[in-house]
């Protein structure tokens, strides 16, 4: 008795299924991400870079890189082109705070989500960014400005060297430690200036401080390591006893920073964590899968001083 051909093409079709929804089931294709640097001006930043590189290399993600070298312009400008080559994810470490509404809109008209990581902007319509990852960076400036009176017994002459004029670490930093010090009339910052975040231009700073303040100056506040490094160069340069004469304190906790404290040269610096990949790139497959995304997700951070730095500084990644 033969099988009528209608049925036998039945039952080919039938066992033939399984394998056609396999082929259906393809992994979905891997994200292309547009990653837009501020530039390489601190150890930090330098450690941002590789966290997010290497994150994106670990998981297949192709990741699109564009160094700003400082400039916003240049920032814009990545993001324009990121937008003409379709990305799916735009990672953003905004340079400054303001200036972002335009681009950040013809991104979201493009449909493409764009994510911020370390600094924050203002915009008028929060939802042209779906979340930022980063510290707060009034908490480190208040736990900078607490350790420094609780080690000064509430009385110092502060010089401030300020982070890049008009970034969210500067002014938040800046806002932060001024609160904690607020508290303490003998406490007084009595020069303020940029020194952009970086060592170089931290030291030329320093310079000029000691040449107009001298022996007045008893503390050190840097925005970050990389100008307390530059500073403390400069007090040796004139024999003014970093760490001791003069008591110094940042934010960061680079290693070169733990270096500078085992030497007795750095008194106390804040942490706040560069190592971002890892979570940027959850961000991502979560917000793929359409899981509801915090608008703000913080790194927590804490301060180190010098009786922790030798034993810290054998765990320190960065
Ligand atoms: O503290 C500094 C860097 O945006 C949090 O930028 C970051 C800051 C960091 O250059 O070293």
């Amino acid at each position: 008795m033969s099988i009528p051909r209608r049925v036998a093409l039945a039952v080919i079709a039938f066992c033939l299924a399984p394998l056609a929804a396999a082929q259906s089931k393809d992994p979905p294709r891997k994200p292309v991400v547009g990653f837009s640097q501020v530039g390489a001006e601190s150890a930090w930043r330098t450690a941002e870079t590789a966290s997010i590189k290497d994150e994106a290399s670990k998981r297949g993600v192709e990741l699109k890189f564009a160094d700003a070298q400082g400039k916003q312009a240049a920032q814009v400008r990545s993001l324009r082109s990121f937008i003409a080559q379709k990305v799916d994810y735009i990672i953003l470490a905004p340079i400054v705070e303001s200036g972002w509404d335009e681009v950040l809109g013809d991104a979201k008209a493009a449909g493409i989500p764009v994510l911020l990581v370390d600094r924050g902007v203002k915009v008028k319509d929060e939802s042209l960014f779906v979340t930022l990852i980063a510290s707060d960076f009034v908490e480190e400036g208040r736990m900078a400005g607490e350790w420094l009176a609780k080690q000064t017994g509430g009385k110092a002459s502060i010089v401030e060297l300020q982070g890049t004029t008009g970034a969210a670490p500067a002014i938040d930093r800046r806002k932060g430690f001024a609160q904690a010090i607020a508290a303490h009339p003998d406490m007084r910052i009595i020069k303020s200036q940029s020194g952009d975040f970086s060592r170089a231009k931290g030291k030329e700073v320093m310079e000029a401080f000691i040449k107009s303040e001298g022996r007045k100056i008893t503390a050190v506040y840097a925005h970050n390591d990389d100008m307390a490094l530059g500073a403390i160069q400069a007090l040796d340069e004139a024999g003014m006893k970093p760490g001791a004469g003069v008591t110094v304190i940042s934010i960061d906790a680079v290693k070169g920073a733990f270096e500078a404290m085992v030497e007795g040269k750095l008194n106390a610096t804040v942490e706040c964590n560069p190592l971002l990949g890892p979570m940027a790139f959850d961000t991502i497959e979560k917000h793929r899968k359409g899981e509801t995304i915090p608008k703000f997700i913080k790194q927590t951070d804490r301060l180190f001083d010098q009786s922790q730095a030798a034993e810290a500084i054998k765990m320190r990644q960065y």
